[in-house]
């Protein structure tokens, strides 16, 4: 009996799972890994398409910290509403070696510019921008 009741608790998980992943008509997030370290932004062209969902995958490669500043960019995105807490001001911080993700639809068509706002550390090439299409 409780093993018929572990696998009924198991489909419910299952189906609330797959309610939550995508909700019918909108395509499944797309996973986008972005680079930072001393002193590059990979890709220095972040490509993005209009109103598609996205998991950004940001990793701070260098043993020191890093900040991956997009202004524009999030103030215009739409940001799901667990990760609006890592975005303070238009900027993520991460520390050495750290990786975020951040789940969100990208905005309007546009380019919108990135950098990181650590002293000198734009200067010396960490910039870049995104250009959503
Ligand atoms: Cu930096």
């Amino acid at each position: 009996m409780s093993a018929i009741r572990t696998i009924a608790v198991g489909i419910g998980l299952l189906l609330s799972e797959a309610a939550i992943a995508q909700v019918p008509g909108t395509p499944p997030a797309q996973r986008t890994t972005i680079d930072l370290s001393s002193f590059k932004i990979q890709p220095a062209t972040i490509v993005l398409r209009h109103g598609q969902p996205y998991i950004l995958h940001i990793v701070n490669k260098a043993r020191g910290g890093h900040d991956f500043v997009a202004r524009e960019f999030f103030a215009a995105a739409t940001l799901s509403p667990a990760d609006r807490a890592l975005v303070s001001d238009g900027r993520v911080e991460l520390a050495g070696g750290q990786a975020l993700d951040i789940h969100l639809v990208a905005p309007a068509a546009g380019t919108y510019q990135v950098r990181c706002s650590h002293f000198m550390h734009s200067a010396l090439g960490m910039k870049g921008t995104i250009s959503v299409q």
